[in-house]
């Protein structure tokens, strides 16, 4: 790289460069940081030593907010949520630090100062993937949101060894990399080994009476796991806050056994220590499609064991009560994953501290708050009894008497409805017996959300119809919502800077405040600067997709962006269909008018997930037959980026025009995207489903491409016998786009590559892509018109990022704050080293 011209901290000085200024402390403590961390000078430092330099800097600024947050929040015992995830997908944490603590310009000019570039050294963040896609994203901003509306939170989950795997393209295929995210270290986290825990797997129980005739249940394990926890400040924007983050990391409980060294066994011995580890060796990579493998129903075990454990220790240093439990700690589960909490708490009251039965139960009922972000039949976990049984005997013997208990209480409401009961049992008998977690959950929590208002109404209509029928009162709503630090400050600062000059800075806190900005959609000035914003944005993508993909794009077409985890409900191949459409058009009519698009794919599939990996090689063989044909180059373009993630995300989302939300209705729990994109700026083309539903309503269904069958047509039609040969054969471009797969036109003549994709379709079609493809087209065709009026498609973009205001997680965590936590904000005044005494 070029040797950028440090020589002293002094150097390149300018004018306004005061002795104590900001800017020069920051390259002091960088220079520091370089010499005394890194132990580099600058001849021999790498752009990562550099960037290593610069996080250390914004640590210690870090760790004096989080330490003052500690001591207030142990000083007053307050209230706490405990949010626990498997997955927390965090992004980069750089630069979301630095604009949360108001140094990011500092920290430009500092840098460029010494002669070095702030952008670059944010890129070479390896970003922790701790997740797989929206759902750990959303972990991500709501912890963010937590500390900024000043709410004692933690998060916790696991510190996986393996994010999500790195994708790469080979011939058009998906090829998955190892994600090696902690090989350079990790200067965010503090390990902690002195809040280690241990946890128990396996053996079995033994029951025993004591003096006073009192029955007590022992586990006996076959192995223990150390716990060891590694905390990440999470900072607050603009405040003292700072929360934990704190990630569970396994460890042999005895990192060597020497007992079995000593007979020999040095394998053996070994061996231990990679069994432990491996509970935090990697993220299972399926997004919305478990897998019944016990190393998962362990991971889950594993971190939940240690966090309920973890609360246990906080109550003690803090001299409160056991039976005030869900008084101090209000615990969130995101999804199924850490349902095994409802027993494990049970366990830990009971079995550990003597608890009775039902206060127990009745603490553990008023701790948990669940939230459920599928529909879909394949990612409901339930795990085969005699599994359940190998990991966790005990929790299984506590699931049984919750269910016994449950089930009478079932049979007294429902009197003689047998059916009932055996719908809503915890355990599944038809066949194989399964413990099912959806309904641990619903009996263990007080309050069930859903992620979107309509998900929330079909879980209540569909997969909980029974809960909801005996609770009603316990099921509720929560939309959705995502930070605009990251997605608006962070990613966007030409928008940014564009929106503070024009309503002030409030907005990135108070995101409703967007609404100020809709009499300016009226002025052309205004407009051609918004106009002008995303022509940058576009062209630094543009620049991304040259060196990525090594396709030209132009900047002047429209950017026509999906971006997601694929999935055939998500319908990336019904972009696909649309896309062979217009170039049979274009084909066909060389003249035709045609607004030029270009296609941006990216997102990654489940390694094992067959269909979506062809849905992958679908789209780069389009791109590779469109981008080289000089009859349509000029009109269309089609890329696939390699490896979407919170980093490639951020240039994204910012240079759409276009957003496409396509799932089949009733499938998509909520989406968040969607958001991101409407926030930048992007129009939204999309269905009835999840959030768009809201999106639309907040942005105006003027200002929204909707197009497709609404949820209970998506079910009338299927429940009609769906025959999607009919659509095939009312449909004259359809029927042209399935046979030019069909004849190889995409594969080099080869007929076979994408066979079991059009027989899936032309036969099944579970998503019933056929019968919303002609809707789709038209909404394209509009999508086409409006863009030529670049005015006005400039003022519908300006009205869509004024109207996202409730899609700012802050108002989602407003709400689970007032409904579901009864959390209040604290308010933290910053504690220097000189005012404590030890
Ligand atoms: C969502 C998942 C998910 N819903 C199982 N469910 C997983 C299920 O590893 N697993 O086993 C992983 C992920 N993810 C998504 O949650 C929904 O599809 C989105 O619509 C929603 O916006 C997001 C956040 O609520």
């Amino acid at each position: 790289m070029n040797q950028p011209q440090v020589v002293s901290p002094n150097s390149g000085r300018g004018p306004d460069d005061e002795p104590d200024s900001p800017t020069r402390r920051l390259r002091h403590a960088f220079l520091h940081h370089l010499f005394y961390t890194q132990g580099k000078f600058p001849a021999l430092a790498t752009k990562t030593d550099y960037y290593l330099a610069l996080a250390h800097t914004v640590r210690d600024r870090l760790l004096q907010r989080w330490i003052s947050t500690a001591n207030e929040y142990t000083k007053n015992g307050s209230r706490t949520v405990a949010y626990l995830s498997a997955e927390f997908l965090m992004g980069p944490h750089l630069g979301n630090n630095l604009i949360n603590l108001g140094l990011f310009d500092d920290a430009r000019k500092s840098m460029s100062e010494l002669g070095l570039n702030l952008d670059d050294l944010l890129y070479e963040e390896e970003e922790p993937g701790l997740g797989n896609g929206g759902l750990g994203r959303l972990a991500a901003c709501f912890i963010d949101s937590l500390a900024t509306l000043e709410i004692p939170a933690v998060g916790y989950g696991i510190r996986y060894e393996f994010g999500i795997f790195h994708q790469t393209l080979v011939d058009g295929w998906q090829v998955e990399k190892t994600d090696k995210w902690l090989r350079y270290g990790n200067p965010w986290e503090l390990a902690r080994p002195e809040w280690s825990v241990t946890v128990k797997l396996g053996g079995h129980t033994e029951r025993m009476q004591d003096n006073s005739g009192q029955l007590h249940v022992r586990w006996v394990p076959n192995r223990t796991v150390l716990g060891v926890p590694y905390d990440t400040p999470i900072l607050g924007y603009r405040n003292n806050t700072a929360n934990t983050l704190r990630l569970w990391k396994a460890e042999a409980p005895e990192a060597f056994d020497f007992a079995v060294f000593n007979r020999g066994d040095y394998q053996g011995a070994v061996n231990q220590k990679v069994v432990s580890e491996n509970l935090s060796k990697v993220l299972y990579p399926n997004d919305e499609h478990v897998e019944g493998k016990e190393l998962r129903l362990a991971q889950q075990y594993f971190f939940v064991s240690c966090s309920l454990q973890d609360m246990l220790r906080i109550m003690k240093t803090q001299h409160v009560p056991l039976h005030e439990f869900h008084e101090k700690f209000a615990v969130q589960l995101n999804d199924t994953h850490p349902a095994i909490g409802v027993a494990e708490l049970m366990r830990l009251l009971t079995d550990e501290h003597q608890m009775h039965w039902n206060q127990a139960w009745d603490i553990t009922r008023k701790t948990f708050g669940y939230t459920n972000h599928t529909l879909l039949p394949e990612a409901l976990e339930r795990w085969p009894l005699e599994l359940f049984k190998r990991v966790l005997p005990r929790h299984l013997e506590i699931i049984y008497e919750i269910n016994a208990r449950f089930l009478d209480e079932v049979r007294q409401r429902y009197f003689g409805d047998e059916a009932r009961v055996t719908r809503m049992s915890l355990i599944e008998e038809t066949g194989e017996r399964y413990v099912r977690m959806a309904h641990l959950a619903c009996v263990g929590s007080h309050a069930i959300n859903g992620v979107a208002e309509l998900h929330s109404e079909l879980l209540k209509q569909d997969v909980l119809k029974d809960f909801h029928e005996m609770w009603p009162a316990k099921f509720g709503n929560k939309t959705n919502g995502v930070t605009p630090r990251r997605w608006i400050a962070l990613a966007n600062p030409r928008l940014t800077r564009l929106i503070s000059g024009a309503i002030g800075e409030g907005w990135i806190k108070r995101l409703e405040e967007l609404r100020q900005l809709e009499p300016f959609a009226l002025d052309p000035n205004f407009r051609a600067g918004w106009r002008e914003i995303k022509r940058a944005n576009k062209r630094d993508l543009s620049d991304v997709i040259r060196k990525r993909c090594g396709v030209a794009v132009d900047p002047s077409s429209m950017f026509d962006v999906q971006v997601k985890r694929i999935h055939e409900y998500k319908r990336q191949h019904l972009s696909a269909l649309h896309i062979i459409g217009l170039y049979h058009r274009l084909k066909t009519n060389p003249n035709l008018e045609m607004t030029p698009r270009t296609f941006i794919f990216g997102g990654k599939a489940a390694p094992g997930y067959w269909m979506a990996k062809l849905i992958i090689r679908l789209i780069t063989s389009i791109g590779e037959v469109v981008n080289r044909d000089p009859a349509v180059r000029d009109k269309l373009r089609v890329v696939f980026l390699p490896n979407f993630s919170v980093t490639n995300g951020q240039r994204i989302y910012p240079a759409a025009d276009l957003s496409e939300q396509i799932s089949t209705a009733g499938k998509e729990a909520s989406g968040t995207g969607n958001m991101k994109f409407a926030m930048n700026g992007a129009l939204t083309i999309g269905t009835m489903d999840g959030a768009n539903i809201e999106i639309r309503e907040q942005v105006g269904a003027e200002n929204f491409f909707l197009f497709g069958l609404t949820a209970h047509e998506v079910a009338t039609v299927r429940g009609n016998g769906y025959r999607p040969q009919d659509y095939l054969d009312g449909n004259a471009e359809l029927r042209e786009v399935i046979s030019l797969i069909r004849h190889g036109y995409f594969s080099r003549g080869d007929g076979e590559l994408f066979r079991p994709l059009v027989d899936s379709l032309v036969n099944h079609d579970p998503y019933c892509l056929f019968a919303d493809y002609q809707s789709y087209a038209d909404a394209h065709e509009r999508v086409g018109t409006a863009y030529r009026d670049s005015e006005d498609w400039t003022r519908m973009s300006i009205l869509n990022s004024a109207r996202s205001g409730l899609f700012s997680s802050d108002r989602t965590i407003a709400e689970y704050c007032r409904d579901i936590w009864n959390v209040q904000p604290v308010q933290v005044p910053i504690l220097s080293h000189e005012d404590v005494r030890v």
